[in-house]
């Protein structure tokens, strides 16, 4: 049938609705998806792309420093734990890297470091994020304030925590195996989820305090890197890990 011109004007806003209706799904959707109460992204064995650029997180962390962290430091980590699980014959198919985390004592100390410094700095990237996004209502802030009496007093007290760990390590906010909110740290690369760390259960927020991670903007002073973590700290992303911990 030939087409009218009351038809063709009619396709044609069709059309447009329906290219405004894809460019909503492939922009708007995903944005929307780390949102939502869904199961917070997993972490694989790779390497994923930052969600965010070099130079995005300067109210805390310089571009260098992003871009040396990402690109040698933790892409080491992901090399050396792709060589590891050849050597020591896990199947990614078949084991998670949470499962393989929660059974390192089985693994050799190169697992150890490198399928912790994996993990932790997959999950670091993702704690992180350019838009100040503080906690103002919600699940998780009731549990804080209920376990630590206000936001500022859990943040001196994970703050302590960072500062305080000796030598390499990581803070960590995680919800213990009694489902309680716990402030931790760990050495070197070591993770809650690993049953001989210092600090276990389910990561919810991490911050990496390795001088590799601060020291080209701040030298020496660890504690000025760590006031200003909590600029870019990403709260709906530690919220939809507490809700997806919480049974
Ligand atoms: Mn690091």
């Amino acid at each position: 049938m030939k087409a009218t011109p009351y038809n063709r004007r009619q396709f044609l806003t069709n059309s447009a609705k329906a290219s405004a209706a894809i460019v909503l799904s492939s922009t708007v959707l995903p944005v929307l998806a780390n949102f939502s109460a869904s199961a917070p992204p997993t972490i694989g064995y790779t390497q994923q792309a930052l969600p965010y650029g070099y130079s995005d997180l300067q109210a805390a962390i310089d571009a260098q420093t992003m871009e040396i962290h990402f690109t040698k430091h933790a892409a080491g980590y992901a090399k050396n734990l792709s060589e590891a699980i050849v050597t020591e014959k896990v199947n990614p198919l078949t084991t998670s890297l949470e499962q393989l985390l929660g059974n390192i004592g089985a693994y050799s100390p190169k697992m150890r470091n490198n399928a912790g410094g994996h993990y932790n700095h997959e999950f670091f990237w993702q704690s992180l994020t350019p838009n100040n996004s503080p906690l103002s209502a919600g699940k998780l802030l009731a549990a804080i304030n209920q376990q630590f009496g206000s936001m500022a007093a859990f943040q001196t007290q994970f703050s302590d925590a960072a500062k305080s760990r000796f030598g390499s390590g990581w803070a960590w906010l995680v919800l213990t195996n009694k489902q309680q909110l716990a402030i931790g740290s760990t050495s070197n690369q070591d993770n809650p989820l690993m049953p001989l760390a210092d600090c276990k259960g389910t990561p919810l927020l991490g911050l990496d305090v390795w001088e590799h991670a601060y020291y080209l903007r701040y030298q020496n002073k660890r504690a000025d890197y760590i006031t200003n973590f909590w600029k870019i700290v990403n709260w709906p992303m530690v919220e939809q890990r507490y809700l997806a911990a919480m049974r």
